[in-house]
């Protein structure tokens, strides 16, 4: 038996710095069909994604929210798991770049690059951009700002190692210029790194730093981190095992066929990360693909967690269907050009590709199938030349598809099986099967109809089932597909459903959306969610209760704390008639000076009580502010006795 051929992709490792929205899941997803394409086309697939966890954003953010980085990325990352788990991601592997494992095989990788005489000590001066864990020269500056991400960067400098990137500046060019090993795409990147950073010269990169704590300890000199970036990249060996014990597949799977990210990050895959490897010895990777961003809003841009603007994919998902989601990410997003993403191109494609073409084309025919043979087709039956024309593009469709999706231009390859799935919804206009049913002698020409129109969904289906993987099934079901057809290899193939084929009617797989009655729900959906005071509103009570309470406004003359009491301050008050002592627990929000000559709301016919062994003669009305408590005060114009209604 033939060895299984392997094939390894990898998503980027994701910063668990906010919850993951859209745009990871356009990358994971698309890592997801691919690799579900390729074990159905018989491949050994290696599936990694994970969180890339280290670095000073995620310090600073873990010290606003008064937790530990751990802490906070733990709960992060489960987010991110449940995410995949939602939409179906079919990884093989989640690495966390706070695996000891991994962690160990960066300090190994940083020793080794250090003893080859690629990592040296010197003094870094330059310009840091915190949010993108990226450092700049001046000249890379964009009006002074990150090139990346516009935002301001700062002046950095302190005692750090460097690797000597400078060095491979030739290789690397010799790399991305090699046609036949092709190895980024779209081309368009290819231009942009070698004119924006191969043709001014490639710097040195700083490797570590020492203004934090929270990364990996370059284990040979105290109190440097290995750059995020370095730390980072090196997921894609560590996970195989590489200078580890944990896992033992590096020389089954290294070098990976793909990674795969958007644009922003190439740089880094194709350019640091080769540089890195040639260091270590090591092949390099056979594709890097930077596919664009999902844009989002009037402004475009990358949407990300800062800018606020985000979709939750948890709720499309829900309600509208995971390969919903799946298809439209991938149908609408064409490879090296941004996307921008609109619920209302969602559905309007939901409602033409899902609802009307595919899912009506199913329903139709096991329908029909259903209705004129009780759901089971005749052996006997009646091609003719007519049937070739959907035949023939239901042929080229497989190896279209492969290749399309190989090289993450999903849009094409799906909207070819859609054009197939177009052409056969006209067939059963053209064939007019409500026609042949009335006339007996016509029933085998109305079978082969069938047959073709079952045949040519079972293999559409096929081909979509990377996409859709929980849609699909179904479909096989209702026409009556069984495993041994429904095969990658098998949607090669014309009339492999069983001659005798019985279908079952199932559910509406796609039932059509009411577009401004979802935009308009989502709207409301989106609206921040109201946040409700803590004590809730009590029983109605009737209007005699409320007379009864003596509500006045009351100036205080003096006010001092109650010994031995961190709560309770100590009141004589002005009620219009007289003077009374009344006692509050209100010492931690105010100075008792602060309050001397207020006019304050008090309820002043309230039985006496003790508190600390003194009396108070009624209580002083104060409102909730988040956990502190401010007293209620009127103009100083108020006089005392004012009665409060
Ligand atoms: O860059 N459109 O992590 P990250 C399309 N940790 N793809 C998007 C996207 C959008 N709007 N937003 C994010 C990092 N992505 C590093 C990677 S790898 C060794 C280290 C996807 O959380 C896309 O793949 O910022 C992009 O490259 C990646 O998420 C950036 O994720």
């Amino acid at each position: 038996m033939s060895e299984k051929r392997p094939f390894y992709i990898t998503t980027p490792i994701y910063y668990p710095s906010g919850n993951p929205h859209i745009g990871h899941c356009y990358s994971t997803i698309a890592c997801d069909v691919i690799a579900r394409m390729k074990r159905m086309q018989g491949y050994d697939v290696m599936f990694l994604t994970g969180t890339d966890e280290h670095g000073q954003k995620i310090e600073k953010k873990a010290e606003e929210l008064g937790t530990t980085p751990k802490a906070y990325v733990d709960e992060i990352v489960a987010n991110f798991k449940k995410l995949w788990s939602t939409l179906g991601i079919s990884y093989d592997r989640f690495i966390r770049t706070t695996d000891d494992y991994h962690i160990e095989s960066v300090q190994k990788i940083f020793r080794q690059l250090y003893d080859k005489g690629y990592i040296y000590k010197s003094e870094y001066k330059g310009k840091y951009c915190t949010p993108c864990e990226s450092f700049w020269t001046e000249s890379q500056l964009v009006d002074g700002k990150c090139p990346d991400c516009g935002r301001e960067v700062t002046d950095a400098s302190e005692e750090a190692y460097f690797f000597k990137l400078s060095q491979f500046a030739p290789k690397l060019k010799e790399l991305l210029l090699d046609e036949e090993k092709d190895f980024l795409n779209p081309k368009s990147r290819v231009n942009e790194m070698i004119n924006n950073f191969i043709e001014p010269g490639l710097q040195d990169l700083c490797v570590s730093r020492t203004s934090f704590t929270w990364g990996i300890p370059v284990d040979f000199d105290e109190g440097h981190i290995v750059y995020v970036w370095i730390d980072a990249l090196s997921n894609y060996i560590t996970a195989l095992g590489y200078l580890n014990d944990k896992y033992n597949d590096f020389d089954k799977y290294w070098p990976a066929d793909m990674h795969v990210m958007a644009k922003e990050i190439v740089r880094f895959h194709s350019l640091i990360w080769p540089a890195i490897l040639m260091a270590l010895d090591l092949p390099l990777p056979k594709k890097v693909y930077g596919h664009g961003w999902i844009t989002f809003g009037e402004g475009g841009g990358k949407m990300s967690k800062s800018k606020g603007n985000v979709v939750d994919p948890f709720i499309l998902s829900e309600r509208y269907g995971v390969d919903s989601l799946r298809y439209h990410l991938l149908r609408e997003m064409v490879f090296g050009s941004d996307c921008p993403y609109s619920n209302e191109q969602m559905f309007m494609r939901y409602n033409s590709d899902l609802a009307n073409d595919l899912g009506n084309l199913v329903s139709r025919t096991v329908a029909m199938t259903v209705k004129y043979f009780d759901g089971t087709l005749p052996a006997h039956k009646e091609f003719n030349g007519s049937d070739e024309e959907l035949l023939s593009m239901a042929d080229e469709l497989p190896s279209f598809v492969d290749e399309t999706f190989s090289s993450l231009r999903f849009s094409e390859g799906l909207e070819k099986i859609f054009r197939v799935i177009a052409r056969a919804n006209k067939y059963i206009d053209e064939n007019e099967p409500w026609i042949l049913a009335k006339d007996e002698a016509k029933k085998p020409r109305l079978a082969a109809v069938l047959y073709n129109l079952l045949d040519t969904v079972r293999r559409c289906a096929i081909l979509l089932t990377p996409v859709m993987p929980h849609i699909c099934p179904e479909i096989f079901e209702q026409i009556g597909a069984d495993e041994s057809v429904t095969t990658w290899d098998a949607a090669s193939q014309r009339h492999l459903l069983a001659a005798d084929v019985t279908v079952s009617k199932g559910r509406v797989l796609f039932p059509r959306l009411d577009v401004e009655k979802e935009i308009a729900e989502l709207e409301a959906m989106a609206a921040p969610a109201r946040e409700l005071p803590e004590e809730p509103l009590k029983d109605i009570t009737n209007f005699d209760n409320f007379a009864a309470l003596d509500l006045r406004a009351v100036k205080v003359i003096s006010c001092e704390k109650v010994p031995k009491s961190d709560k309770l301050l100590k009141f004589i008050v002005d009620d219009g008639f007289g003077e009374r002592q009344v006692l509050s627990g209100i010492a931690k929000y105010y100075e008792p000076e602060q309050l001397v000559g207020k006019t304050l709301a008090m309820i002043v016919n309230l039985a006496p009580r003790k508190m600390m062994g003194l009396e108070s003669n009624g209580m002083i009305m104060s409102v909730r502010d988040g956990d502190k408590f401010r007293v209620v005060e009127f103009a100083d114009d108020i006089k005392a006795g004012a009665d409060i209604s």
